[in-house]
């Protein structure tokens, strides 16, 4: 299984050294990572906190984050100036830097800058994260935006992580958000325009959608290992991050971590099968997710 390498970062010292921090000071290490991304107060609203309500807490999050052992917290700007201070240090920070509401229609999504790459540096985080609507009818806008964020990136030296994700009513049209034919094309699109990382969801395969999607697309099954290998190969060397989604039982969720991680993924971003657990589950399940990396990269480092 692959892991984050740092030498094709070389020339970039800052990007490299918060590289090293999040994928090999902190979390599992070794070169994968483990995040816990709570941005959902913002992108779905206080709902998503409402099946476990002390999640609500950034408190309680970094706390969950510590203990669970992550490579990093994801935060919008609000929520990170206000409570990120007194972890500074003991648990890396990736500032999300655009966001939106779910509140309007989602075939036109394009998700605005909420902070800058400067906060980021002011508030010590590690990375940015930016939301990518790729094939969005408003799509040259975001293209034109993440420009902005890319140079500013590159200017002080932080990784970017970019959220791949194909929404709006012409991805629908072809087959939907969660079409391998959408994603694996984001995850390119990513890649194309200068992610550091890149974070999918994983591809589902439903045949009235599916038959929406372009040759050979409207016909191809994978499994989950073959269908993040397929991402991981079209993210041309760029390392793949895999989002959890909605809320799933433990067993299933880790058997789709480990075909995630077999498949190549270096790392997982699960948020709501995280902090949607009382806070005990949480921990065991981040400590049994820990452990299942730990044992695969012992595994990949005999082969
Ligand atoms: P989950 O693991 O809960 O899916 O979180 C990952 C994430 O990317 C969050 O950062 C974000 O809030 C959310 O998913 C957006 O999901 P969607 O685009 O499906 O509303």
């Amino acid at each position: 299984m692959a892991g984050v390498d740092l030498s094709r970062w070389a020339g970039v010292p800052g990007k490299k050294a918060r590289l090293y921090r999040l994928f090999y000071q902190f979390g599992p290490g070794d070169g994968l990572g483990m995040f816990l991304p709570v941005d959902h107060g913002l992108e779905h609203g206080p709902g998503d906190f409402l099946p476990n309500p002390p999640s609500a807490d950034p408190d309680y999050i970094l706390r969950l984050a510590l203990e669970g052992r992550y490579s990093a917290v994801v935060f919008q700007y609000g929520i990170a100036s206000r409570y990120y201070a007194p972890f500074a240090g003991r648990i890396p920070l990736v500032l999300k830097v655009n966001g939106k509401t779910n509140i309007p229609p989602a075939d036109e999504p394009i998700s605005p800058l909420t902070s800058t790459v400067e906060d980021a540096v002011r508030l010590g985080a590690d990375a940015v994260g930016y939301t990518l609507y790729v094939g969005s009818p408003r799509q040259d806008e975001d293209f034109r935006q993440f420009l902005q964020v890319r140079r500013e990136a590159e200017r002080f030296g932080l990784p970017v992580i970019v959220w791949a994700y194909p929404r709006g009513r012409y991805v629908e049209e072809k087959g939907g958000r969660d079409s391998l034919y959408a994603i694996e094309y984001a995850a390119r699109v990513a890649a194309e325009l200068g992610a550091d990382l890149i974070k999918v969801n994983v591809p589902e395969f439903v045949p009235e959608k599916m038959a929406r999607s372009p040759k050979p697309y409207d016909s191809t099954v994978l499994d989950v290992k073959e269908a993040i290998a397929r991402v991981v190969w079209a993210a041309a060397g760029v390392p793949v991050l895999v989002s959890g989604g909605s809320k799933i039982g433990d067993e299933d969720l880790l058997a789709r971590a480990t075909a995630s991680l077999e498949g190549g993924a270096v790392g997982l971003i699960f948020g709501r099968n995280i902090f949607q657990r009382p806070y005990d589950e949480a921990v065991r399940l981040s400590h049994r997710i820990f452990e299942m990396m730990r044992t695969l990269r012992t595994a990949g480092a005999k082969v």
